[in-house]
């Protein structure tokens, strides 16, 4: 199916600070929980979690953006794309979390957001992308406590205050589990920073109601410190259930089986619907987190927007049990990209949007996709080509399936590819590339991807080429 585009779909890329940024220390910022958490732990070749023993921690370089910008946002505009989707490092804005405020931190997001305008690309801000203030997790155990959502608040209404004149998109948090369920839980060694080993799963789902709690009060900050109307979304990576095969009873068992998946029914459904959704919160038992009067209502706020960062999929199918459904197990010879997580489910972006406005009953809301892209094994050929053809082929499919969401009429209206450029990807630090443009770490010289030029192409003819 070859349509062409709406002529005001978003086409975007997007980053994150702590990925691409580098300048760890400098204009005042100070640490975050990435910045100590990956110095102690990384990913062997084999994936698994090993001490760090870097002698210098190149992880703080990542792609130098902070003083490559200017480059990057040209490589930008000659992509074409309208949006660019990034995060504002709250340890730039605010230090040590709460309290004073550095200038020099906002001068930075200021000389970006100047060139921004100037090459006519919008801006879509992240508020948080997993990088939070070293000095509150030292403190008082950061999303383990309800006092980060306060401060979370406090740092937008800053943020917003002096940047909302030229900022009309803003995100409040990027993918709660990530930062809450694989930052705090019971696994030695850990995933993510902040790496804190708490004796209960209670404790894992108390930090992402926090979590929830941040979201709901900084939507309240902004709408209440932005000096022009603007849109404000929620982003997360739902877990998306694609029906083996589109018979009615397959489509009824994927919608059956989408509220029970932890990241939709558990972080979604009380954002969106104001509720955890009752039938999770029943398998929850002893694990829910506590609730106190008034939260839920906190947490319902009203959003323009909802961002969907998917990259893959499960496979349902009905079945003759008590649920209705089972999940599949895929066979080791499934195709994959190069991540252990990073199946190759080209439907389940249609089915990612499809499910929020039919499952979650809200064909009203306005959808992005926020993040979907693909690590692969790049190298730099003889002739100084990146010949990413694996990417193009993920991409090219995934983006059939938005396609097919707009010709069905659902209310998608963007797509942001993760990401520009290949970046500090997590624990696995700079062994998987996710980029459109090739980073040689060595000297920070950038190289367009094959990919890159097929994005370009399709930007400019509104269509899959
Ligand atoms: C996203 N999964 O995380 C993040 O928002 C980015 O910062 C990150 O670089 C990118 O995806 C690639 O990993 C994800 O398990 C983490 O399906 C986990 C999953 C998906 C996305």
């Amino acid at each position: 199916m070859s349509i062409t585009f709406p002529t005001n779909f978003q086409w975007g890329v997007a980053t994150a600070a702590f990925q691409i940024e580098g300048g760890a220390s400098l204009a005042g910022r100070k640490p975050s929980v990435w910045d100590t958490f990956s110095q102690q732990w990384r990913r062997s070749s084999r994936g698994h979690m090993v001490p760090m023993g870097f002698a210098k921690p190149p992880h703080l370089d990542a792609c130098d953006h902070f003083h490559r910008y200017q480059e990057d946002v040209k490589l930008m505009a000659a992509l074409g794309v309208t949006q660019y989707r990034f995060s504002i490092s709250w340890c730039r804005i605010i230090p040590n979390g709460r309290g004073s405020v550095n200038v020099a931190g906002f001068e930075f997001y200021e000389r970006l957001l100047d060139c921004l305008e100037a090459h006519g690309i919008e801006p879509v801000v992240t508020l948080f992308h997993w990088d939070s203030p070293l000095a509150l997790e030292n403190q008082y155990g950061s999303w383990r406590s309800r006092e980060m959502a306060d401060d979370f608040a406090d740092y937008v209404t800053a943020v917003v205050t002096r940047l909302g004149d030229r900022i009309r998109h803003w995100i409040t948090l990027n993918e709660i589990t990530c930062f809450t369920h694989l930052g705090y839980n019971d696994r030695v060694p850990p995933e993510h920073a902040p790496g804190t080993i708490v004796p209960r799963w209670r404790d894992v789902w108390q930090t992402s109601h926090h979590a929830l709690l941040a979201h709901g009060l900084g939507v309240q900050a902004i709408r209440a410190a932005s000096p022009q109307p603007c849109r404000v979304g929620l982003v997360d990576n739902f877990g998306i259930t694609v029906p083996l095969s589109e018979t009615p009873a397959n489509i009824t068992a994927a919608q059956a089986a989408f509220p029970y998946h932890c990241n939709n029914g558990g972080l979604i459904y009380p954002a969106i619907t104001g509720q955890y959704h009752a039938g999770f919160w029943k398998t929850l038992g002893a694990e829910a987190p506590q609730v106190q009067d008034g939260d839920l209502t906190t947490i319902h706020q009203p959003i323009d927007f909802l961002g969907l960062n998917i990259y893959t999929g499960s496979h349902i199918r009905a079945a003759d049990n008590v649920r209705g459904y089972e999940y599949l197990d895929l066979p080791s010879g499934y195709p994959r990209l190069d991540m252990p997580w990073l199946n190759f489910f080209p439907d389940s972006l249609y089915w990612g949007i499809r499910h929020v406005s039919e499952t979650l009953n809200r064909p009203d809301l306005s959808l992005i996709i926020t993040e979907n892209g693909c690590a692969a094994q790049d190298e730099v050929n003889a002739q100084g080509e990146v010949l990413d053809l694996d990417r193009i082929l993920y991409l090219k499919q995934h983006l059939q399936g938005v396609a097919r969401a707009i010709t069905e009429d659902y209310p998608i209206h963007g797509y942001y590819l993760w990401s520009l450029l290949d970046n500090f990807e997590w624990s696995w630090a700079y062994a998987k590339r996710f980029g459109i443009v090739y980073i040689n770490y060595q000297t920070q010289q950038r190289i367009p991807k094959a990919s890159y030029y097929w994005y370009r192409d399709c930007i400019q003819a509104g269509k899959l080429l």
